[in-house]
């Protein structure tokens, strides 16, 4: 008989398959695949007696009623989109393992509902602009984000029309003016809690590291646009060129410079566009992304004036235009400490070690605590991977999670 643990992992591996790319992991913003997810996750919300239903924004939607319907509710989730050729858990985990809990409540009543929502959208692949799920239920949806486009010109409206939905009906995706709390499962999709607990001590002592999250990173996304003079590689001196993607590559480096001389901060110039992306022609524009995060805002906002300043300074040397648009900015966010309390005794007091820590990852998290008291609760990355087919988790942390969620939902106090 397989356990509960192991049929969650199996669970994500079945919906990892879903994919636009048959070759690897790929799900993005009501992607067809996306249809075959709510399929699977549906019925099996409808098995333990929920009410389904997909809202405008193609967030999948359960509702687990308590039967002395006080009303009051918990939300549980996570996101079912994925980065492109991803892992199996980044998000999914966090739903498969919602349902898989309230399978553990075998109809006990926990004294409130439970609302567990698979989000359609958290990443941010398809139009650049990241949680568009949560931004349904937080109320972040205005006609700007409606007519954002994708890399073929679909509006994020048209997609919602083309999936079968009516985004005339966004209003409806708010969440339930009852609901008095998020609580998020996710991998930690980082190396801190697996280099606590190397392999060989608590998989022998059998003690688990779970990640009890305190706040989450703030987060800039931005694209830097340089200008310069497309013109013939052959003939071109080199004194004499305009050379949009050196100047690009100049930048680059110094915005690793300047990460790496601030504790904590990441910064990731994950995407380059060049044109004409020609090997004979001197590239005449160049533009890249960059992602900056910090647990402190005031140090992500110096650093992001730094290094804008930078590629200004550059374009002046070498004769560029440079242009600086913001994508999506959040500040870092505290999680609810009444709930992260309870999460840290539930981890306790089965059994598990609580490792408290602030997440560099962004997560629906961070958008749902603008409306309601939020928490995370983290399971460790085997090797520190994530973004990568090669994520993955651990049967026993997998375990250890569902004995901590629910304890947390048998003693939870509202906050
Ligand atoms: O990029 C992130 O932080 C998250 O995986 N969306
Ligand atoms: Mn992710
Ligand atoms: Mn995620």
């Amino acid at each position: 008989m397989k356990s509960r643990a192991q049929q969650v992992i199996e669970d994500c591996r079945s919906i990892a398959q879903l994919s636009e790319d048959p070759t690897n992991t790929t799900r993005t913003f009501l992607s067809a695949p996306m249809h075959d997810v709510h399929r699977l996750l549906g019925e099996q919300m409808l098995q333990i007696g929920m009410e389904v239903w997909l809202d405008a924004m193609g967030n999948l939607r359960g509702l687990y009623r308590d039967e002395v319907g006080r009303g009051a509710r918990l939300l549980l989730g996570s996101h079912v989109d994925t980065v492109p050729a991803a892992g199996a858990y980044d998000g999914v985990l966090g739903v498969v393992l919602a349902i898989q809990l309230l399978r553990c409540l075998d109809r006990r009543s926990p004294g409130f509902d439970i609302e567990v929502v698979a989000f359609s959208e958290e990443e941010g692949v398809r139009f650049g602009l990241p949680f568009l799920g949560s931004r349904a239920l937080t109320g972040e949806v205005d006609e700007e984000l409606m007519q954002r486009r994708d890399a073929n010109g679909i509006s994020v409206e048209k997609a919602i029309r083309s999936f079968g939905l009516d985004p005339l009906q966004m209003a409806g995706a708010a969440m339930h003016p009852d609901t008095f709390g998020y609580v998020e499962f996710h991998i930690e999709q980082g190396p801190v809690l697996d280099s606590l607990s190397p392999a060989s001590r608590t998989q022998a002592s059998g003690v688990r590291n779970l990640g009890v999250v305190e706040a989450i990173a703030g987060q800039t996304r931005l694209d830097l646009r340089f200008v310069g003079e497309a013109n013939h590689a052959g003939t071109t001196p080199m004194e004499m060129r305009r050379d949009a993607l050196a100047g690009a590559a100049e930048w680059l480096l110094a915005v690793e410079r300047v990460a790496r001389s601030v504790a904590d901060m990441v910064a990731t110039v994950g995407e380059i566009e060049v044109r004409p992306d020609t090997a004979n022609v001197i590239p005449g524009e160049a533009i890249v992304s960059l992602d900056l995060r910090h647990a402190s805002d005031q140090q992500r906002g110096e650093a992001l004036d730094q290094l804008v300043a930078r590629a200004r300074r550059i374009g002046q040397q070498r004769g560029l235009q440079v242009e600086a648009r913001t994508r999506s900015e959040r500040d870092a966010v505290a999680m609810n400490p009444v709930l992260t309390d309870q999460l840290e005794r539930a981890v306790r007091a089965t059994g598990s070690i609580s490792r408290r820590l602030t997440s560099g990852a962004g997560h629906d998290a961070m958008v749902m605590a603008a409306k309601v008291p939020a928490a995370m609760l983290f399971l460790p990355s085997p090797g520190g991977i994530s973004h990568h087919p090669d994520e993955t988790v651990r049967v026993e942390d997998v375990q250890a999670a569902l004995d901590a969620g629910l304890y947390f939902l048998d003693h939870l106090q509202r906050p």
